[in-house]
């Protein structure tokens, strides 16, 4: 494959932008080379300035769940442009997509949007600490939360990748009210109410971790954590800015039945443009400015071009069979994948949640932080080049999700599995 304009892109934009990108992990870094410059995306597939063509299984780390540049998303958000792409003032769009979520995930019963997973958590947490009058939260190694100060603790994601365990610029005082469990372990997370009766405010999990790569919950443990916080008065928020409306239409909550009292979104209820939202109990969001104490604002707060993208995709989901569908395409490429690693006798770990997959360079169980921190990313870097030069774009990092979209058609699926058994192949592992 040829990359020399992206190459030339590469050189040009780390004059202008950190690492030539707007966000870390997509500068190569954990796996070398060159990021390809992507020109355009249609369906399954991303095209690069070079015309190189891939089937994409980032999909915008999880956003676009119906594949790029869906017709129906794309006409709705033709026809909002020529109405205005901003107010600053209320739209209609915000109650509907409000209304939709709101009868997919029952525990939200009001919601803000916002402009990203970030902005959602960062206000869950100050939501949650107002609301209990206490300072401290419980997050999970390797969890991922958002680049907000307190939640850079033992970040995983792209923190995990480039090894930062903590970031510079996050003031001590920050961190000492950020308290951290091991992902699975109700256990930790009980030892802490104990070290610190009354004073936490909140427990904030990922219900199916991704930001070590995929990682399950162990049975009971989010009952666990869902009877611990109960028991001591402190809110349980769920970040499923990943697994909302991915791992089922109601998102994890849905599956194991639990009702948190706080829901954080993002990445599927904007279609692709740039939204987030938290969500949950109404005597909990009513302390939100304007109708209580707590701030938070955004100008592009409910812009009325994401707001539409997203009333559009959840539309589409909302449809019978969609998940079905899902879970039969990354069923296709496990399973595919499970009969390559095993006819090549190979130690890799196969991860997979719904339309979340990860392939794990080490034989350890996708238990938590430490059991998946043992994989080899050197090796993961150089499957990673391999599946490049034949055509899939896998996320570049050991620690992110493969992200499977109703774009990808068992044809994409076949050949992907014939790439990767060509990349393991010429792996000396
Ligand atoms: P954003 O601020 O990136 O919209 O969302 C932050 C966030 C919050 N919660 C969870 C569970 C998340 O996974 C994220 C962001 N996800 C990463 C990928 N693992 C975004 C990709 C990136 O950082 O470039």
């Amino acid at each position: 494959m040829n990359f020399a304009r992206s190459q030339k892109l590469f050189q040009e934009a780390q004059n202008y932008l950190p690492g030539g990108v707007d966000s870390p992990v997509r500068a190569f870094k954990a796996v070398g080379g060159t990021p390809p410059f992507i020109a355009r995306g249609k369906g399954s597939r991303i095209y690069d300035e070079d015309g190189n063509e891939f089937i994409d299984y980032v999909c915008s780390w999880g956003p676009l769940i119906l594949g790029h540049s869906h017709p129906q998303v794309v006409d709705a958000l033709k026809r909002a442009a020529e109405r205005g792409t901003s107010f600053g003032a209320p739209t209609e769009l915000e109650i509907t997509l409000a209304k939709m979520i709101a009868s997919a995930v029952p525990s939200i019963e009001m919601i803000r949007f916002v402009n990203s997973g970030t902005e959602a958590t960062m206000t869950a947490l100050r939501l949650a600490r107002a609301f209990t009058g206490r300072d401290k939260i419980v997050k999970f190694a390797g969890g991922y939360h958002g680049h907000a100060d307190g939640l850079l603790v033992k970040g995983g994601s792209g923190l995990a990748t480039l090894s930062l365990p903590d970031s510079p610029g996050v003031p001590t005082s920050y961190a000492q009210n950020t308290l951290v469990a091991p992902y699975n372990n109700a256990e930790a997370v009980a030892g802490l109410f104990q070290q610190y009766p009354e004073e936490i405010a909140a427990v904030i999990v990922e219900p199916v971790a991704a930001n070590i790569g995929v990682v399950p919950p162990q049975p009971g443990f989010l009952d666990n954590l869902r009877s611990l916080t109960s028991r001591s008065g402190a809110l349980l928020i769920f970040d499923e800015v990943i697994s909302g409306f991915r791992v089922a239409y109601g998102g994890a909550q849905a599956i194991y039945g639990i009702t948190p009292d706080l829901t954080c979104l993002g990445k599927v209820i904007g279609g692709g443009l740039p939204v987030g939202a938290y969500g949950g109990k109404r005597e909990i969001m009513k302390m939100m400015a304007p109708t209580g104490p707590v701030y938070q604002a955004g100008t592009l707060s409910g812009n009325p071009l994401a707001m539409t993208a997203g009333i559009e995709t959840l539309k589409v989901l909302s449809q019978p069979g969609v998940y079905e569908q899902l879970e039969s395409t990354a069923s296709r490429l496990e399973k595919g994948i499970a009969r390559v690693v095993g006819s090549l006798n190979l130690k890799l770990n196969i991860s997979r949640f719904a339309s979340l997959l990860t392939v794990f360079f080490t034989d350890n169980a996708a238990f938590d932080y430490e059991s998946v921190s043992k994989a080899d990313t050197k090796l993961f870097g150089r499957f990673f080049q391999q599946l490049l030069a034949e055509g899939i774009y896998w996320p570049p990092s050991q620690f992110e999700a493969a992200f499977i979209s109703m774009a990808h058609s068992d044809e994409d699926i076949d050949f992907t599995i014939g790439a990767i058994e060509k990349a393991l192949n010429r792996l000396e592992v």
